[in-house]
């Protein structure tokens, strides 16, 4: 009876040690394809913004509000799980100067500002989503 109990006991131990290794080497794998696209974006929408909260700490778009110069881009990237988009305007009040359209995970989107001015933005699918760019 204890040698059976020895035995599966054994027997789940590997088996949740392979399944801890091949996790960890599957979460390897996406930071570093994460932290590779970090490096191209100007923008990042982290993960877990679907839910309400991240405006509370300003962290639905990273950096909430960039300034850049006319005729320079700025690129986004969806960090997340979910779609995201980066819409002119306000939720209440889109202005239609630009729209992403619903980006998939990982999937980027990039424009020029030639003109200077304050543009405001938000994610179409979670309103307290919002974001600036200044163009200077
Ligand atoms: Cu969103």
């Amino acid at each position: 009876m204890l040698k059976k109990i020895t035995i599966v006991g054994t027997t789940v131990m590997i088996i949740i040690i392979i399944i801890g290794l091949v996790i960890s080497n599957s979460s390897t794998a996406e930071n570093f394809e994460e932290s590779e696209l970090i490096i191209q974006a100007d923008v990042i929408m982290p993960t877990k913004v679907s839910r309400p909260g991240c405006e509370e700490i300003d962290r639905c778009y990273i950096p909430s509000l960039i300034v850049v110069e006319s005729g320079k881009q700025v690129t986004w990237i969806n960090e997340d799980s979910a779609f995201h988009s980066v819409t002119s305007g306000f939720y209440d009040a889109p202005t239609e100067l630009f729209d992403s359209g619903h980006l998939d995970p990982f999937e980027s989107y990039t424009l020029t500002f030639d003109e200077t001015g304050t543009y405001d933005y938000f994610c179409t699918l979670h309103p307290w989503m919002e974001g600036q760019v200044i163009v200077e």
